[in-house]
């Protein structure tokens, strides 16, 4: 179990403690551009921001501080700048819209805004009511760097406790009504206290770089919180596609990535150019990792992808598995800390070896924000994913689908994900995402989108047939439809729904 004291600033914590064990010469963040911020030079910008937020904004603890930026360290300042003022930090994607950004602020009632000046213009259309926009990385008296220059260079962080509200992140929102998570400035400890600490085993001399952004809780947690609770550093690349991934591993002597599969898929055909030797450690999360993306990126770099299960309800990853406990296949075991089970639709635990809900509980719990879904996702203690899993005899975790993603076809139950990995088997698919689609014969019948390799042809019967030697025929595809491209959502998460609603072609 997690102990912290009841009085807790988790800004305090990940930076002046950090400066305190470590020495403010240490490197902190890196850019693209080779600048490197050591911890005293983050302490400093960091500083200088809490005081334009409480003297010249009149921030007060618990308002809540819209950011939105690209991945920069001037963003992450920024979200350590409201930690230490005690405000809460709103985390939103860059490539959210007016109207989305005006729903956000609506329900997380939103005061304030911090905003690189290239992101600012859906946030004033947004046009939120009573909203105080300041304004980064541009020009003149009023930008925030040019008021933090004019500020002291120390702030003693505001006096929370563990318990207070630090940060509302928001559910990618596949479908519905955004929901609005809180997390305490404890949880922000807890993230690196249980799956970096015993997951990543992290040390000062780590270099952590990925793709997800900082609006995304999995990549607020893998490229600052981590980082900064183990003395270690940080490369935030504004552009992280998978193409620019590989460079900046080998430049930057990279040890530690989070990325999530797909990118791990593309980088395999663009690894021959880069020397990636500098890795240790290499997290995906975000989607369901195929057996057959892990044996080929094993194969093909020697390194053994760790696989998670995180959630922005419950902040970051609680199922993984490290080194030789990895199991290809499987999301791995509950993280030191966490909790674990499968659950049928009433809450009760079902047997191993039987597909239910996957049920989890531990430090972090999920708060939405005024949202009676909170009952939906909370049940008997309890914090009910909308994933099926299946609990294997030796206590491994096995994902299944999302719960929603589950076919079912003249009787029979399908997972859509299996039948997509064994199209990824196939040499010409470069991703594929099924679904059901409705039928008066059969209720559903399972539909393959593919995106196909360059140079490939669209061969439906070449695709069927390869699947029905490699699945058992009931699950095999009845129709395919080709796409240049997946629907996704900005943090990647493959938007099923909008293929489901699709018209049949
Ligand atoms: O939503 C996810 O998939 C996720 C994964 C890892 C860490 C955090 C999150 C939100």
């Amino acid at each position: 179990e997690l102990h912290y004291p009841a009085r807790l600033n988790c800004g305090a914590e990940l930076l002046d403690r950090t400066v305190e064990r470590h020495g403010a010469e240490r490197p902190a963040f890196h850019a693209p551009s080779g600048e490197t911020w050591t911890y005293g030079q983050l302490q400093d910008h960091v500083d200088r921001i809490a005081h334009v937020l409480t003297s010249e904004l009149g921030v007060l603890p618990g308002q809540r501080v819209l950011l939105r930026g690209a991945t920069t360290p001037w963003l992450a300042a920024c979200w350590l700048a409201v930690m230490k003022a005690g405000a809460v930090a709103v985390t939103v994607l860059a490539q959210q819209r007016a109207q989305e950004l005006a729903t956000m602020c609506e329900i997380a009632e939103v005061r304030h805004a911090l905003c690189d000046i290239r992101a600012v213009d859906d946030l004033i259309k947004a046009g939120i009511p009573g909203l105080s926009i300041t304004t980064y990385a541009g020009e003149g008296p009023d930008d925030l760097f040019a008021r933090a220059a004019r500020q002291p260079a120390s702030y003693e962080a505001v006096d929370t406790a563990a318990d207070d509200v630090a940060l509302i992140a928001f559910t990618s929102g596949t479908t519905g009504r955004p929901k609005g998570c809180m997390h305490f400035h404890r949880d922000v400890l807890a993230i690196a206290d249980t799956f970096a600490r015993h997951v990543l085993r992290p040390g000062p001399d780590d270099v952590f770089t990925g793709s997800p952004p900082l609006g995304f809780t999995f990549g607020l947690g893998g490229l600052v919180i981590f980082p900064l609770r183990f003395g270690a550093s940080s490369l935030l690349l504004e552009q992280a596609g998978p193409k620019q991934l590989l460079p900046a591993i080998a430049e930057h002597g990279v040890t530690v990535l989070f990325t999530a599969p797909t990118a791990y898929r593309t980088m395999l055909d663009h690894l021959d150019a880069h020397d990636i030797s500098s890795l240790r450690r290499c997290v995906s999360a975000g989607e369901n990792l195929p057996a057959g993306t892990w044996q080929a990126w094993h194969r093909a770099t020697g390194h053994r992808i760790i696989n998670g299960i995180g959630a922005t309800e419950l902040l970051h990853i609680f199922i993984s598995a490290a080194d030789e406990a990895i199991r290809p296949g499987t999301t791995g075991l509950p993280v030191p800390g966490w909790h674990a089970r499968v659950v049928d639709d009433s809450g009760a635990p079902l047997p191993d070896g039987e597909p239910g809900l996957l049920a989890v509980r531990g430090p972090v719990g999920c708060r939405y924000l005024a949202d009676e879904r909170q009952q939906v996702y909370v049940r008997h203690g309890w914090n009910v994913t909308g994933d099926t899993y299946v609990r294997d005899t030796d206590g491994y975790f096995r994902y299944i689908a999302r719960a929603d993603d589950m076919i079912i076809s003249a009787g029979y139950n399908i997972a859509g994900p299996e039948v997509e990995e064994a199209l990824m088997r196939h040499p010409d698919v470069a991703e594929t995402a099924v679904v059901g689609r409705v039928d008066e014969l059969r209720g559903q019948i399972v539909v393959a989108y593919v995106v196909l390799r360059e140079g490939a042809a669209r061969d439906p019967d070449r695709l069927r047939d390869f699947v029905k030697a490699e699945l058992v025929p009931y699950k095999c595809p009845r129709a395919f439809v080709f796409l240049d491209a997946l629907p996704r959502t900005p943090t990647g998460k493959l938007q099923r729904f909008r293929l489901r609603a699709e018209p049949p072609k």
